[in-house]
């Protein structure tokens, strides 16, 4: 007997970051973050539970994963198995839709597309929240791909409470902009940076106190659709939490000197063009632009003078993840391996 689901998720880029665990076993984070989720990138999954097979495989891109890879998939299968008495094995089989020199991690949207696609084959009828909560304990940022537009994970004050909502549909003139300036492999993971900032950085408590305020400020923002105080508020929270990082014992820094050299180009547009343009950084050298979908292109065209214009990569807000049905799966691994 097999049981068959597939289903699509998109990333999301944090606006208020998501930097420390409070419990590492279960991913109940520090602070509540909010986010907004990307059209133009996403992961498609199809998950089979087959009583024929005795192991669970992974095949990522169209390539067998190693054993490492594997044994991340199947404890997080493991969740569910334990929870639904499954005992199956399954196969994974997942196409990562973000462009290489978009230099994103796909960990938020490959754990959401997989609790969805697990949902589906199982049956299971979970809502969205639920799964975010299962999504969260492959990867915390995958907690809040759950959802399309802006999103907040709430912290919560157990596992089944620290869960993603949706705040906002984002459909409002917004969009984001990556500037991908070094798309090769971190050298501090995001969850040994954020285990290592929490344990030694003196400025840890300021920054979850700062990001609790912040969080109330950008959502009060959101909904009262006030774009330039949203995008203050991102910015100044990017560099409250990579300030963390320069504090930590041994410090240390996702930013190359490239990455500051475009903060530098970010802000000049802004204040030479007075197009909305508002910077945040992640666990890597890469720059997003939080802006006006319809200044995208303009934003675009003057980055474009001082960046070359294929690390400049658009999107606008995406939605919330999905089921594909069996023709969409079908489509989709054509396409991935067309392009
Ligand atoms: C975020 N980041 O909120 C923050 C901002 C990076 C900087 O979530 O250990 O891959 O799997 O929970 O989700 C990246 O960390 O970490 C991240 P784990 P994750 O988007």
């Amino acid at each position: 007997m097999t049981a068959i689901g597939r289903a699509r998720a998109h990333t999301n880029i944090a606006l208020i970051k998501y930097w420390g665990k409070r419990d590492k076993a279960l991913f109940l984070p520090m602070n509540s973050s909010l986010s907004l989720t990307l059209d133009a990138f996403y992961t498609d999954t199809q998950v089979i539970f087959d009583e024929a097979l005795t192991e669970d495989q992974f095949v990522l891109n169209g390539q067998n994963q190693t054993d490492s890879e594997v044994i991340k998939i199947s404890q997080f299968l493991d969740l569910f198995r334990r929870a639904f008495k499954e005992t199956r094995r399954a196969q994974v089989l997942s196409y990562n839709f973000v462009p290489t020199a978009a230099g994103l991690a796909s960990s938020a949207s490959a754990f959401a597309a997989l609790a969805m696609a697990v949902n589906q084959a199982l049956g299971l009828g979970l809502d969205r929240e639920t799964l975010s909560t299962y999504a969260r304990r492959g990867s915390g940022s995958s907690t809040r791909s759950l959802f399309g537009g802006f999103v907040e994970w709430d912290m919560g004050t157990t596992s089944e409470n620290s869960v993603a909502q949706p705040v906002d549909d984002a459909d409002w003139d917004v969009g984001m902009i990556v500037i991908a300036i070094n798309t090769s492999k971190k050298t501090v993971s995001s969850r040994i940076g954020m285990d290592h900032t929490v344990s030694t950085s003196p400025f840890y408590e300021a920054w979850k106190e700062s990001a609790k305020h912040d969080l109330v400020a950008i959502k009060e923002a959101i909904l009262a659709r006030d774009f330039q105080t949203v995008g203050q508020i991102t910015e100044h929270n990017g560099m409250k939490m990579h300030a963390t990082t320069l504090s930590a014992n041994p410090p240390f820094t996702y930013f190359e000197p490239e990455t500051l050299r475009v903060q530098n180009l970010v802000r000049q547009i802004r204040e030479v063009t007075g197009l909305s343009a508002y910077m945040t950084m992640d666990a890597g050298p890469n720059v997003k632009v939080l802006c006006r979908a319809s200044e995208m292109e303009r934003l675009v065209a003057e980055l474009a003078k001082d960046f070359p214009n294929d690390k400049i990569i658009t999107s606008l807000p995406g939605q919330a993840a999905y089921c594909l049905t069996e023709e969409e799966w079908r489509e989709s691994e054509r396409r991935f391996y067309d392009d």
